[in-house]
């Protein structure tokens, strides 16, 4: 797979194959809901045309994205004519559409682990990681920028609930609440993760679906961001499973797309042994 870049796109083309999926996709970095239909593709191996949209230049509330995904929200996907939204649906879409490896298992009983994986990240463990990291990354990296435009770029936001996600993570302003709930819920997550890989190699299955995608666009950086919570000692199973994804050439690749330290951290992984108390 090469990678090239045309005015500031990303182009992604498989050597030697001359046919295009006609897949266009709008995302931001491999992380959180835009990594998941990008690492789902890229196991696939379904070339795509990449549009890389700068969440902290608020690029996802223009006009032009407005018109592919009025809620201004990333990812998107474009397969035709078709518009695909809902991050763990493209991934679905993406895996019974195309050719390439099954992400989703045959049997039925490893189809509801799947699923019942993937809902408890997206609707109970995500937000929560996702709150934490929006008020020690997002909010940072904008704060310092003139705040008039600040205050016209969140005004533009079309759903209530992510304007006020940003107006919190701008002013520093999550409750202590609110943080107190997501730090209990990533605690209490990481420690059922433990338990559920010590049961099987991947997370609901023995062979490696869509469930093990989603997990580790929320927890690749886990023994950097929570580090008295997650380590080659307290969560071995944990550790030896984000090693092994990082290991798979789909998402070596996938993540070398990556441009902010958020998403470096991913190289974490290399390390062959994180001690309890070695990164905190
Ligand atoms: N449920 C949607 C959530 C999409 C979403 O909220 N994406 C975040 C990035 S991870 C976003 O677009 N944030 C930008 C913003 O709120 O302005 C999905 O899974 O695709």
């Amino acid at each position: 797979m090469t990678a090239g870049r045309t005015n500031g796109m990303q182009h992604l083309q498989s050597e030697g194959d001359g046919l295009m999926a006609n897949v266009t996709l709008y995302h931001w970095e491999p992380n959180a809901n835009s990594g998941k239909p990008m690492l789902t593709l890229m196991e696939k191996g379904v070339a795509f045309e990449s549009r890389y949209l700068d969440l902290l230049n608020f690029d996802q509330h223009r006009p032009e994205y407005l018109a592919i995904n009025p809620q201004g929200t990333i990812p998107a996907m474009l397969h035709g004519e078709r518009v695909l939204t809902e991050s763990t649906a493209i991934m679905e879409y993406v895996d019974e559409v195309f050719p390439g490896p099954r992400l989703m298992p045959q049997e039925p009983r490893d189809r509801w682990r799947v699923r019942w994986w993937m809902k408890f990240m997206d609707q109970w463990l995500g937000p929560s990681f996702s709150m934490i990291g929006w008020s020690v990354f997002v909010g940072p990296a904008v704060r310092a920028r003139d705040p008039e435009e600040l205050k016209a770029a969140v005004e533009r936001i079309p759903l209530p609930e992510r304007r006020l996600a940003w107006h919190k993570a701008i002013s520093g302003r999550f409750g202590a609440d609110e943080m107190r709930e997501s730090r209990r819920r990533v605690a209490l997550g990481i420690r059922m993760l433990e338990q559920e890989l010590g049961k099987r190699p991947w997370l609901a299955s023995d062979r490696y679906s869509l469930a093990d995608i989603n997990g580790f666009n929320l927890a690749y950086a886990l023994p950097l961001s929570q580090p008295a919570l997650s380590n080659d000692e307290l969560t071995p199973n944990i550790m030896r499973w984000l090693r092994a994804i990082y290991a798979r050439p789909a998402t070596r690749a996938c993540w070398a797309l990556g441009r902010t330290s958020l998403v470096k951290r991913v190289s974490i992984l290399e390390q062959p042994h994180i001690g309890a108390g070695q990164l905190s």
